[in-house]
């Protein structure tokens, strides 16, 4: 960790402080901010933790309501001012993915890649490791702080989702965290949250969208012609992942003025992350890590009145994917790449 924890505490003292989630906040994202705000409550900083959108998942939703975390939605935000103090957790200050309230961003505790510098932070803890959880769980271990069962079991869960049960972007650290956390937490609680991932009235939903795949070279494109939350997108992309012939998915939904992605991928030399990133950069944004990454594209620069849009949207990704040599592909015996698979 690069700086110390009596930093950050010495930091904060004296000022309303905030811990702020990415928008739409999932377990890992929830869990670090609960984890968090235990941690520093055992030194008397007080914290109150805030979000942009639902906390959409009904599981999810479950965890917060089993530990009683105090979650406040920006909406709901009544006393922020520029003088207050954030805290991001899981997400960095000028991400697409987290709404700039007008507090100050004095701390960030991420796992994500930083796609926007931003120096004038006071604290940083940013570490390439597989979930948030694993960052907060790290602190209460190297200072040796008591850790209650909920908090423990809470960090378990954000890490057991964000790395897929320990099959995507595990590194070392998170492997340690797992066995520090694993007696103190309560399995039956997280096997219950686990097995409830697929909500019952999602299942047409879900079906029909298995329908619609289309699959080029391990490459599987899903279009969700249907009104969805990000995490159900996310689901589908994670799912998709596990046909057998498919090695990176794109998954999407219309949103009202563009389309929202979800990517995931199981293959190194295909990054989630700077795939996305590359294909909407002309026409939106996206970023992520190496395995899972999200992104939104304007509706203008997509629609094309003699294309399929669905077709635009394969081309942006596969014209970026079949300069990428990777196992599993087969290039033409031209040299040309899979140029013809498309359109
Ligand atoms: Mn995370």
């Amino acid at each position: 960790m690069s700086q110390k924890l009596s930093e950050l505490i010495d930091l904060l003292k004296g000022h309303r402080v905030y811990i702020q989630t990415h928008n739409f906040p999932d377990p890992d994202a929830i869990a670090s901010a609960y984890g968090l705000q235990v941690l520093l409550g055992k030194f008397n900083v007080k914290t109150i933790i805030c979000h942009h959108g639902n906390v959409e998942r009904v599981m999810t939703a479950n965890m917060v309501s089993e530990f009683g975390i105090d979650m406040t939605a920006d909406s709901e935000l009544k006393y922020m001012t520029a003088e207050d103090y954030i805290i991001t957790v899981d997400s960095q200050k000028g991400n697409a993915n987290i709404l700039d309230l007008i507090g100050d961003e004095v701390a960030v505790i991420d796992h994500h890649p930083v796609f926007c510098e931003v120096d004038d932070y006071k604290y940083r803890d940013i570490r390439m490791v597989g979930s948030c959880s694993t960052i907060i769980a790290d602190y209460y271990r190297q200072y040796h702080i008591e850790m209650p069962r909920s908090v423990a079991t809470a960090l378990l869960y954000g890490l057991k989702c964000d790395t897929r049960d320990f099959t995507r972007g595990v590194t070392q650290l998170d492997v340690d965290i797992f066995s520090y956390l694993f007696p103190k937490a309560d399995g039956q609680l997280i096997r219950h949250f686990q097995s409830g991932e697929i909500e019952f009235n999602e299942l047409n939903a879900f079906a029909d969208s298995m329908r619609n795949i289309e699959i080029y070279d391990g490459v599987a494109f899903a279009f969700l012609d249907f009104t969805c939350t990000d995490a159900f997108i996310a689901s589908i992309s994670d799912f998709i992942l596990n046909v057998d012939t498919v090695n990176f998915s794109v998954v999407y939904t219309r949103r009202s003025d563009g389309f929202k992605f979800s990517v995931r991928s199981e293959i190194d030399e295909l990054n989630a992350g700077t795939i996305i990133s590359q294909a909407l950069k002309d026409v939106g944004s996206g970023g992520g890590h190496k395995s899972m990454a999200g992104g939104y594209a304007a509706e203008s620069n997509v629609l094309d009145i003699s294309i399929d849009y669905n077709k635009v949207i394969q081309n942006l990704f596969l014209d970026i994917i079949k300069n990428i040599p990777y196992k599993g592909y087969t290039p033409k015996k031209d040299g040309t790449g899979n140029e013809n698979t498309v359109i």
